[in-house]
């Protein structure tokens, strides 16, 4: 064999061991590539004003075998966004990454691409984006502008928070009267209300949207507390007005004494923190609820003064459901600036793998109605609710 054979028959060997480790090297380490990091995403269209647009996320995981037909939705701005994502991460790690429930998001302007990217990336079920309507978010015409802009000059002054807040009343009014009227929302019955820069601290055990349904839930709660009476001054006079116009609309086993200590004389101010909601569509669409909104909205007072879609929402519920048509939620622990509900119970804590401060709960504080709602009703109070965190 000549000098050459020989190195070319190394040559050739050499090129085969080359080869093969790198065919062995490649299938035993599994190199990723790229995509397996980073799955398609869907991409987006430009929206139109008054268009609605939804995307479907891939999903991994298995569907839950029994669903409610629910939807999230959050009233947001696109300067929301990052508030918003912290909000859907902590909702879907602790419950929905199980459920895929879709989302919608409403704006009273155009969503943009990065909001609607990073939300849909964030979400497992479908998003749908859209554009409230200009009637839903300005003034009625029996409204007087004026009036209306020298009190919110006027409650500037006073430093009444939100007092000066033009959009803050549009907002208010919205989620009091119109926003399970989008046309988007007229898909869902039931629905899961999630303001940004909230954040869950418990492993939801279950589904609250199917709870709601099976136990006849209307509407439900995890936090109660006082609103400010400089906001709402004549509320209560105008839902006299409606209990007088509409008797019929009053429930039989109504929760009257959670609002009010003298009979409905006087409204105590206890209220639902309604940037948590999870409630019947249905209930709020129906003409007792339509009713209430319009007599409330005639009055004028969502601009004259400063209401709160949570009193409108909690007056409502006390006076037109059946107190056990209303779920208070001791295993959803939730924190919206300021507070935090996070169970009493130590058992509970570690049961569903919550990582809120015991001490930090609201449930039992002074300015807190909760302890009312479970008094009034005659509710047994959680394990650990009168024991010094
Ligand atoms: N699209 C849109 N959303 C708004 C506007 N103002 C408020 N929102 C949304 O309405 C919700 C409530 O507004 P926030 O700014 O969170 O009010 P807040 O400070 O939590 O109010 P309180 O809980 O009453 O103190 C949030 O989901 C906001 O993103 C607005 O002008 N346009
Ligand atoms: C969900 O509820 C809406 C509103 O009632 C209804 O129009 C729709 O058909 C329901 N969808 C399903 C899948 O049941
Ligand atoms: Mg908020």
């Amino acid at each position: 064999m000549s000098v050459t054979a020989r190195y070319t028959r190394y040559f050739i060997l050499a090129l085969v061991g080359l080869a093969l480790f790198f065919l062995v090297s490649r299938s035993s380490l599994e190199i990723p590539t790229s995509s397996s990091f980073a799955p398609p995403r869907p991409t987006y269209e430009e929206v139109k004003a008054d268009q609605t647009e939804s995307h479907q996320t891939q999903s991994g995981g298995g569907l839950a075998k029994e669903r409610a037909n629910a939807t999230f939705v959050t009233l947001a701005r696109n300067s929301d966004i990052w508030d918003i994502a912290k909000s859907i991460r902590s909702v879907e790690d602790r419950f929905n990454r199980d459920y895929h429930y879709d989302w919608v998001f409403l704006n009273d302007k155009d969503f943009d691409d990065d909001f609607k990217k990073l939300t849909t990336a964030l979400v497992s079920g479908t998003t749908h984006y859209g554009r409230i309507p200009k009637e839903h978010w300005s003034y009625p015409e029996w409204i007087d502008e004026d009036k209306a802009r020298e009190v919110r000059l006027e409650m500037g002054r006073k430093k009444i928070i939100y007092g000066d807040s033009e959009s803050y009343r549009h907002m208010c009014r919205y989620e009091s009267g119109f926003f399970f009227r989008h046309p988007l929302m007229l898909n869902y019955e039931y629905y899961w209300r999630v303001e940004p820069s909230i954040e869950l601290f418990c492993d939801v055990p279950g589904d609250p949207f199917l709870f709601m349904k099976q136990n006849n839930k209307k509407y439900s709660f995890v936090i109660s507390l006082f609103e400010y009476i400089e906001t709402i001054p004549t509320l209560w006079d105008s839902v006299k007005g409606f209990m007088k116009s509409h008797p019929e609309h009053i429930a039989e086993g109504n929760s009257m004494d959670f609002i009010s200590e003298d009979g409905g004389e006087t409204y105590n101010k206890c209220h639902f923190w309604s940037n948590f909601e999870i409630g019947s569509l249905e209930w709020l669409r129906s003409d007792q609820y339509m009713d209430y909104f319009n007599t409330l909205d005639q009055d004028g007072g969502f601009f004259y003064e400063r209401w709160g879609d949570a009193p409108v929402h909690s007056i409502a519920a006390s006076l037109m459901l059946k107190s056990e048509e209303i779920h208070f939620w001791n295993e959803i622990a939730y924190y919206h600036v300021p507070f935090t509900h996070c169970p009493s119970s130590e058992q509970t804590r570690l049961d569903l793998r919550c990582h809120c401060k015991p001490s930090e709960n609201f449930d039992w504080a002074g300015y807190s109605c909760t302890k009312r709602w479970f008094d009034v009703n005659k509710l047994q109070k959680p394990d650990g609710w009168d024991t010094k965190q």
